[in-house]
């Protein structure tokens, strides 16, 4: 049996929630079934693509690198078992004690293979963020790391994504932060704190300069699970110098539950175009009403270096967060593959300011010493040139 036909029928063996006579049954809950049937769809026509396309290039002899055979797939980090967390764990661990690439004249704070990324993130933030290259410079970050926790750790699995709605209510006591063996460590320890204001990067003149964050859970350092007392060695802000300290978070449910619920997810992947799209993940900078999940994730973590807005990869908890802003954008049928747009957020420059020309296609993305560049182009598409992945 393809596939496809397989995952049409599990679309089809879904019982429809409402019916005349339903009872009233709450939004998010709705909206959790709306979502799911919806992403059960669209897995059902990436199947039927790779079929279709399959079978086109066998009719005229001739072969394709991504087909139902070979493709991967990144699962959600609850559904690994303890054995594939831990392997997972063990190999960001191992990328943590390996030599780093970068030079010390580049990157003088550098002391492992790790920070090579939160490097490359830190060189880049201001024309990697509310650009047009936001979506494929970090779908193309995630692809090198787990492609070095693959080559250069042994690692065996893909990388796995935070559903931010899963555990929006309780995220601390998720399978991702609840401090335990399989985890990638707990909130930070309890310190009774204020809610913070998060500026724009070098109070960039855009709208709204700050935005209010309310305070999380936690706020002290992270003492519990596999990276606890972790040394983060790069930032705070752009600096690249050598700044030992040790790590802190401050998760809490508030950002969690009101900007990345079921309903925000559904909502973003029924969004007509790109310009929506970008709109409703990213949010309006700095505003506190309209923050989108992309945003709302980072002050989810909280802390330091979780909520920096330049050193933010320095938490490996960037790395699950990151994968599920590439699964909403991947997992969107009709825009997926087309253009960057975003209109103020379709620039060379943080929200077009200063003003600059559009990003193109051909554009490289460049990963400092992290890893090779490519071409926007090529990453469009997870089907494609380099990739062969999709989501569960
Ligand atoms: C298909 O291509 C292969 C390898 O290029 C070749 O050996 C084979 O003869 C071709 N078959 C047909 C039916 O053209
Ligand atoms: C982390 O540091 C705290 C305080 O120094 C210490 O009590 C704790 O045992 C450490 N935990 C680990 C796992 O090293
Ligand atoms: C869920 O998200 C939507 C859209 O982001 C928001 O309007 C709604 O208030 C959120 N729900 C809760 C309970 O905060
Ligand atoms: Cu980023």
């Amino acid at each position: 049996m393809r596939l496809s036909s397989i995952l049409i029928f599990l679309t089809l063996g879904v019982i429809p929630s409402q019916g005349h006579y339903a009872p009233p049954i709450d939004h998010e809950n709705r909206d959790k079934q709306d979502l799911g049937r919806l992403v059960e769809d669209i897995q059902a026509k990436v199947f039927k693509f790779l079929d279709n396309r399959e079978a086109e290039l066998d009719a005229r002899n001739e072969s394709t690198q991504c087909t139902t055979k070979n493709i991967v797939f990144r699962r959600e980090y609850g559904s690994l078992t303890e054995a594939e967390r831990l392997d997972y764990i063990n190999a960001v661990k191992c990328l943590q004690k390996l030599s780093p690439r970068s030079p010390a004249s580049v990157v003088p704070g550098a002391r492992s293979r790790y920070d090579d990324f939160v490097a490359a993130h830190i060189q880049h933030t201001l024309s990697i963020h509310l650009t047009g290259n936001f979506l494929p410079w970090h779908r193309w970050l995630i692809h090198e790391y787990e492609r070095a926790l693959r080559e250069e750790c042994g690692y065996n699995g893909y990388q796995p994504y935070w559903d931010w709605p899963k555990y929006s209510s309780a995220p601390e006591k998720s399978p991702i932060f609840n401090g335990d063996p399989y985890s990638l460590g707990g909130n930070g320890d309890f310190i009774p704190h204020d809610g913070r204001i998060r500026q724009s990067p070098k109070n960039l003149p855009i709208a709204g300069l700050g935005m209010w964050v309310p305070p999380g859970l936690g706020g002290g350092f992270v003492t519990t699970g596999p990276f606890a007392n972790m040394t983060v060695n790069l930032g705070p802000g752009d600096s690249v110098v050598y700044n030992p300290r040790r790590f802190k978070r401050d998760i809490g449910p508030f950002h969690n539950t009101r900007f990345a619920n079921y309903t925000t997810i559904l909502n973003i992947l029924r969004q007509p175009n790109i310009e929506e799209f970008r709109y409703q993940v990213e949010g309006v900078p700095y505003s506190s009403e309209i923050v989108g999940p992309h945003i709302a994730g980072h002050t989810t973590i909280g802390g330091d270096p979780g909520a920096d807005i330049y050193a933010s990869p320095g938490d490996p908890a960037f790395y699950v967060h990151h994968t599920m802003v590439d699964r909403i954008w991947t997992i969107d049928p009709e825009i997926r593959h087309k253009k960057l747009g975003g209109e103020e957020y379709g620039h060379i420059t943080w929200a077009n300011t200063p003003p600059s020309r559009e990003t193109k296609l051909s554009d490289i993305i460049d990963l400092g010493y992290a890893s090779k560049s490519i071409q926007i182009e090529h990453v469009m598409n997870t089907l494609s040139g380099p990739f062969c992945y999709f989501y569960l």
